[in-house]
């Protein structure tokens, strides 16, 4: 928390000196400055992530070597769990629980990622069986490269992770950007990877602004592969700037993503998961189930205890005892919430919410809020709105629930609820999504891949598709005149 970047393996000041303020969303005050970053700085951290790749010894060690760095990086995140928790409660405005939820995630990640880079020291080379007599082959993985990753501010230290760890992993160098409205836990892992051991220049964070510090990033030819989490026109803005010098891009985007509930399924389990599925972190979940199909011959039953349990969801500070719902992240997005709420109400039932909760007027809180009876074409029921905002409709049949589901330009997740496993499978199998749960929605594990279809987004993270959006794939044929031609 000293107000620095981190490059080339320390904190130092950056070149313009300007600060912006971080905000507390609890009560919209200051609580923290940090640098501005520009394209100085930015250009100043692919230098040192180029070094560091090109002369090593980062990229050449190997993949045990990194994972002992690794493994301490996520022993360190683990033993600062409660302080980063209670950072990221302050910076982000997420209940306490899930903020250490977050913690331990991320320093799972860090900790699966430094298997993985163990066990690609005997993965890296493939012998590949050709038809032509003479000649052998093999397949050989290298890192791709310097990595620049731009993340958002809903989940700011396990997104870092999400890229950082199987970037490191791979042997890349990293310029990480974190979003401006959360920049705070990021930045420790500076001094995370200091202490761990990393080599100076292997990861380099700067804080600043999308078009100031973000743009550069994604501009630098000295970057060559650029991951990234955000929203879809940041996103095709990116893919677009990358296309320029064929940078590799995997990007993780928005949702709408659909929830379909059938009739056999136990009220208090659909009820758990509905809710769950899109008030969990306020709302300001990529894959949140912000749409919900209902069955017909429960659809009443259970829009009124939904209309109940949303209603009694204890909101408020997220160091408070027991709060489920805390503030949205910035009193920008708090703005942005509200009017599609207005929007909505133009066009669809409120069911209940819809404002701010009465004696929290100081903090970007919202209610959570229900909406029912619009058509299929409503803006509500179709766009992305990223806040504790969940549409309604019912369904008469299996194929018009698919229908419904899949007419989205996005498709990142989706959710079915049965007691039925088999119609549940077929169900999870006609979705276009790139993440399904079954009787479940928004369990998130570090070994299986996350990433969307459609405009949500192009790639998969985690799991060992993680590791593989950082490796390049490299052919090497030999011929042998002694053997026959
Ligand atoms: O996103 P942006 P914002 C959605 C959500 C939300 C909306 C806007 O609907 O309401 O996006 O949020 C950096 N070049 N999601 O404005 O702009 C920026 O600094 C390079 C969904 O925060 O996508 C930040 O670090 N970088 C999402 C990051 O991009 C640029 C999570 C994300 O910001 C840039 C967040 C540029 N020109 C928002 N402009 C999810 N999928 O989880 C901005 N950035």
């Amino acid at each position: 928390m000293n107000g620095q970047i981190f490059v080339d393996g320390d904190y130092v000041a950056s070149a313009s000196g300007a600060m912006f303020d971080v905000v507390d969303p609890s009560n919209r005050e200051v609580f923290h400055r940090v640098p501005r970053g520009n394209s100085e700085d930015i250009d100043r951290a692919v230098r040192a992530a180029r070094r560091a790749f090109d002369e090593g010894p980062w990229p050449r060690i190997s993949g045990a070597e990194r994972a002992a760095v690794l493994r301490r990086m996520g022993d360190r995140i683990a033993e600062r769990r409660d302080e980063l928790a209670r950072l990221e409660v302050r910076d982000n405005g997420k209940p306490l629980p899930e903020a250490l939820w977050d913690v331990d995630d991320t320093a799972g990640v860090f900790h699966f990622y430094a298997n993985l880079a163990e066990r690609l020291d005997n993965q890296t080379v493939q012998e590949i069986k050709l038809g032509a007599e003479g000649f052998t082959s093999k397949a050989v993985k290298e890192p791709i490269g310097v990595a620049g990753a731009i993340i958002p501010w809903n989940f700011p230290l396990l997104m870092a992770s999400w890229k950082v760890a199987p970037a490191l992993a791979a042997g890349c160098t990293v310029v990480l950007k974190p979003s401006e409205l959360t920049p705070i836990t990021a930045l420790e892992l500076g001094g995370i990877a200091q202490e761990a051991g990393l080599p100076a220049g292997v990861l380099n964070i700067v804080t600043g602004f999308g078009p100031e510090a973000g743009q550069p990033l994604t501009e630098h030819p000295g970057v060559d592969k650029l991951a990234f989490t955000g929203s879809v026109p940041t996103g095709s803005r990116i893919m677009a700037t990358a296309a320029k010098d064929i940078k590799t891009v995997s990007l993780e985007l928005g949702g709408k993503s659909p929830l379909v509930v059938f009739a056999d399924t136990p009220i208090d389990e659909a009820v758990e998961w509905i809710m769950f599925g899109i008030f969990w972190n306020q709302g300001e979940v990529c894959s949140a189930t912000s749409r919900v199909l209902i069955e017909e011959p429960i659809y009443e039953t259970l829009m009124a205890r939904l209309a109940d349990e949303a209603r009694r969801i204890k909101i408020g500070h997220g160091l408070d005892e027991g709060v489920l719902l805390g503030p949205l992240v910035s009193p920008s997005q708090h703005d942005k919430v509200l009017a599609c709420i207005e929007r909505g109400k133009s066009e669809a039932r409120l069911v209940t919410g819809g404002g701010v909760p009465k004696g929290l007027e100081g903090g970007c809180y919202v209610e959570p809020t229900i909406f029912a009876d619009m058509d299929e074409d409503a803006w509500i029921w179709r766009e992305e709105i990223f806040g504790p905002v969940v549409c309604v409709k019912p369904f008469k049949t299996e194929d018009e629930a698919i229908r419904m589901a899949n007419d989205s330009r996005f498709g990142l997740g989706a959710a079915v609820m049965s007691a039925d496993l088999d119609r549940a499978e077929r169900v999870a199998r006609a979705f276009r999504a790139g993440i399904v749960w079954i009787n479940c929605s928004q369990p998130t594990f570090t070994e299986a891949p996350w990433g969307g279809y459609k405009q949500s987004g192009i790639g998969r993270e985690l799991g060992e598709w993680g590791l593989m959006n950082y490796l390049e794939t490299k052919q090497i044929t030999t011929f042998d005149r002694s053997k026959p031609w």
